[in-house]
This record gives structure tokens, sequence and C-alpha cells, in this order.
């Protein structure tokens, strides 16, 4: 029995506890969730029945606020007792009481009712970091809200508790802004997409590639589909963080809604990919619907934190763009890095005047975060230790150790992917990013699978795991515990194809 991510202590004593055919549970309201869970795993072998008292349960879910975050204790003696520090802490108990059963509870069913046994064992455990995410680009191939549903089912399994979905980038916008209906409809549609791969930035200044595949894409969430989305998270533990990038990556905005452009190239949301220098402007009516769609986001997402993007950002056309220039003109603002620093000051405030966490990429640090404001490092570690120092909360997700739209491998049979490879030993040494960081500004941390060349939900799951399973196991334990190897993962993977995961063998 491997379970990932490792507890913080395991004790094992001798025999097993057969389940019954009916299990009476006994818990108060915030533990019904947590049985909702495991009775959906289980159903297809046991009956599930409320108990009427305590001492008739064969489950029992009980409450102490004495714990650590998200913390439990997991008892399986002559019946399964289970003291969480709140919702969340009694979730990852029913995780992992899943993981101490067969793979196959992991899957549709149907069980054998006599296959469910379960190892007498004393569990104490609780996270090192409270922010364990993963990140979704379904704004450069969309993904149906089903994906994102399963997606939920597989970070719960690996105890992961933040999905950051990137709604809206240059190729697509995806999320439903009242008062916008052009934003998922024209600007959820791009006639085509680059064929092959994109070209080398440097030194080419102007990234734009014209010619595609010409086979349309496109998708977009309705309002009721986020709420889907948002609704199972909560039931899992998770919380669900928005992403919509500003001021750069919004080609497909300002296809919308010309009216936000800053300059004239815009006919359709991008077709490539890479650094677009197409960016919103700074006009008084474009800070106008950023605000209008971050009101959204707070409505839609209640109680999460919202990301308002700010990496790669060019804002040359700035000053270019007249009614932007007469505006950075009155402020005296002469620079694309102060302009930018002042734009993020404006957006960032409306998020934090409403009592929420927001986050921006780390290239925001560099002109000056707004105060308050968490950053979340990805173009290099070295800045997750600039962002602390400079007092803002931070997110660790390094593109050298988290970003897996690179390849696990560049072998000859392996899918196109993003420029260098990310293999297993680059995904492993994660952690080495705290070592010696004991400061609560460091939140934790995530993986990315940014989907230029993810276009499918199977290759997303082939990117994403078991290098995924991988990073939840350090932000969970603070470090690898279980051998990142064929061996070492056999069971955790055994139970990845069990939920039909299209996870990627190991060389
Ligand atoms: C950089 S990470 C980006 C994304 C790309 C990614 C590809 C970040 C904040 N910006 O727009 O998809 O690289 O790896």
């Amino acid at each position: 029995m491997t379970l990932l991510p490792t507890p913080q202590r395991i004790d094992r004593h001798d025999g097993t506890l057969p389940f019954p055919n009916t299990l009476a549970w006994h818990t108060g309201p915030d533990g019904v969730n947590a049985v909702s869970v495991l009775e959906e795993r289980l159903n297809s072998a046991t009956r599930f029945q409320r108990a009427t008292s305590a001492d008739d349960a064969f489950l029992r879910i009980r409450f102490d606020d004495s714990l650590p975050p998200e913390g439990y204790r997991l008892t399986v003696a002559d019946r399964i007792d289970v003291v969480a520090a709140d919702r969340q802490g009694a979730g990852w108990a029913i995780q992992t009481l899943l993981q101490l059963l067969p793979v196959q509870v992991h899957g549709p069913g149907p069980l054998q009712p006599e296959d469910l046994a379960l190892p007498r064992v004393e569990i104490e455990d609780a996270p090192r970091f409270a922010w364990r995410g993963s990140m979704l680009d379904v704004a450069r191939h969309f993904q149906p809200v089903e994906f994102v549903l399963r997606w939920l089912d597989i970070m719960a399994m690996h105890k992961l508790n933040v999905l950051h979905l990137h709604l809206t980038d240059d190729q697509g916008w995806r999320l439903p802004v009242p008062g916008y209906p052009r934003l998922t409809d024209v600007g959820a549609r791009r006639p085509g997409t680059l064929r092959g791969h994109q070209p080398e930035p440097v030194p080419v200044r102007h990234q734009d590639v014209d010619e595609h595949d010409g086979v349309p894409h496109g998708g977009a969430y309705t309002i009721g589909d986020i709420q889907r989305i948002v609704a199972r998270a909560r039931q899992l533990g998770i919380t669900v963080m928005p992403e919509v990038d500003m001021p750069g990556h919004m080609e497909a905005a300002v296809a919308a809604y010309p009216e936000l452009a800053s300059c004239d190239h815009v006919r359709h949301p991008r077709t490539a990919f890479g650094i677009s220098h197409h960016v919103m402007n700074l006009t008084p009516a474009a800070i106008g619907f950023c605000e209008t769609v971050i009101d959204t986001l707070l409505e839609l997402f209640p109680d999460s934190p919202i990301h308002l993007g700010g990496d790669e950002a060019p804002g040359d056309h700035w000053f270019s763009h007249a009614p932007t220039k007469a505006r950075l003109d009155e402020l005296g603002i002469t620079t694309a890095g102060a302009a930018q620093a002042w734009f993020e000051e404006q957006v960032c405030r409306r998020v934090l005047d409403a009592g929420r966490r927001v986050v921006v990429w780390d290239e925001v640090l560099e002109h000056g975060a707004p105060e308050g404001a968490t950053i979340m490092v990805w173009r290099d570690a070295k800045y997750v230790r600039e962002a602390i120092e400079a007092g803002h909360e931070t997110i660790a997700a390094p593109s050298e150790h988290t970003y897996f739209d690179h390849g696990a491998s560049l072998a000859e049979h392996e899918p196109l992917s993003i420029w260098a490879p990310r293999p297993m030993e680059d995904v492993v040494a994660y952690h080495r990013v705290w070592d010696g960081l004991d400061t609560p500004l460091l939140l934790g941390g995530q993986f990315q699978l940014w989907s230029e060349y993810l276009r499918t939900g199977d290759r997303v799951e082939y990117f994403g795991f078991p290098r995924g399973s991988v990073v939840a196991e350090q932000l969970w334990a603070g470090e690898p515990k279980v051998e990142p190897t064929a061996e070492g993962l056999a069971v955790p993977t055994a139970r990845l194809t069990a939920m039909g995961v299209n996870w990627r063998c190991f060389d």
C-alpha cells in the first residue's frame, strides 16, 4: 500500500476490518460532504445509511479545532474513526481511507463487497503547505466542463486544494461576463491554430504568425457551468481560483471589443502563441471593462482568490495609441513599466477592497507590486525569495520544476511540446525551492499545464501525471518521500489507471 501524498505518521496494526453490507455513519453537518464523497466511490458495493447514534456507527467523523488546518487523525480498528480539524481535513481523511482500499475503488465499479477490507491503522496527518494547486489552461485549448469536473476528482485524490483556471488569453476567452456577450462569442472562437511549433521568440520581436491550419477552435463556459465547477470543488475541499490575464494576453477580448485595442492589428483571437504586443489600451473605458470583469469574478467565484495575470505585457503600443498616451501624459507616466505598475494598482485594489486575495505573476514585482498582492512566481525560482523579501505572500510555480507543458522527455515518439523537457529529476528537485525558507509568506505552490500544444484532455493528463503526483507529494509532505520510479509509483499510478487517467508511463 503506497499512500500518496505520504502521511506525516502511520502506524500499522495486525489484521483487517471488513466492510459491512450497510455502512452506518455518524457526523455533524461539516462532515456530511466527506461521507458523500466516500459513498460515491463505494456505492456500487455498499449501501450507506445515517446511524441513529455515534455508538451504532461504523464510520464516525468528528471535529477538533486544535488540530492543524486541514489535518486529521484516522483510526481503523473495530470501526473507522476520523477526527478532523475542519471540513477539508475530513475530506482528506476520506481520500486516505480510499487509498487504503483496493485501487479499483477509484474506478467506475462495480466492486465486490467482500473485496472491501481495510488494514488496521492509525494515521496522523496535516499538510506542509496551505496552497497546493494545479493550473489548467482552458484558454489556448478549451476543455468542456466534464473534463474540469473529472480533473477535480484527480486533484482531490492528491489532496490538492486549489484549481487555478486560466480562463482567458490571446487565443480565447472562456468566461461569461454579463453585458459583454461578444467575449464568449467572437472572443471564444479562433479561425485556426498555428501549424507546428511557434518560432523561437528571440531575436524576433514581432511574433505574429498569421498563417494557420484553418480548423476553427472555440468554446466557453456558461454561468451554470461555472457554478457546477465551483460547487463540486467545494464538496471536495478545493478552491477554484479564476485567472483573467490583463493587460497583456488579451487579444481575444480586443477582438470582441475593438475599443479595448491599443493597435489595429487584431481581427480575431490569436491563432499563434508566444508573447503578443497587441495588449489592451489603458483608457478609462478599458479600465472600466476590467473592473466589470473583476466584479463578475468576485460574484461567480465566492471566497476564492482572484488571479489577474500581469505577465508578458509589452507596453510599446501604449505610447503610439493616442488616447492611452494622453492618459499617461496626464499621470506623468513615461515608461511602459510604470504604466503597468499604475494599471496593477487599479485592478488589484478592486479585489483587495472586496476583501479577497489577489494574485499576479512575478513580472509585476519589477516595477513594484501593489501592497497586499500575492506573487505567483513562474520565471525562475529565485524570484520566490525576491517576492518574500519584498514582503509579499508568494506561490512557487517555477517553470524549471512545475511547467508540465514541457514534455517529460524529448524522445522522438513523444508528442510535440514546448521547448526544453522537464524530466522527473527536475520535478523531484522542486522542494529545494523552499530549502531553508521557513516563512508563512510562502503559501505553497502548484504545477501548470499550459495548453498551446495540449489540444485534448487526454494530452493534458499525459503531460500532467505522474509528474503532478510528485508535486502534490512535495507540497503535502514537504519533500518527495515516494520513490519517483515505476516501482515506487506502481500503486499511485494503478489508481490513476483505475480512474481512466491517461498518465505517461516511465521510460
Ligand atoms: C509563459 S507563465 C506564459 C504562458 C505560456 C507559458 C508556456 C506565464 C505567466 N506566461 O502564457 O503559456 O509560458 O510555457
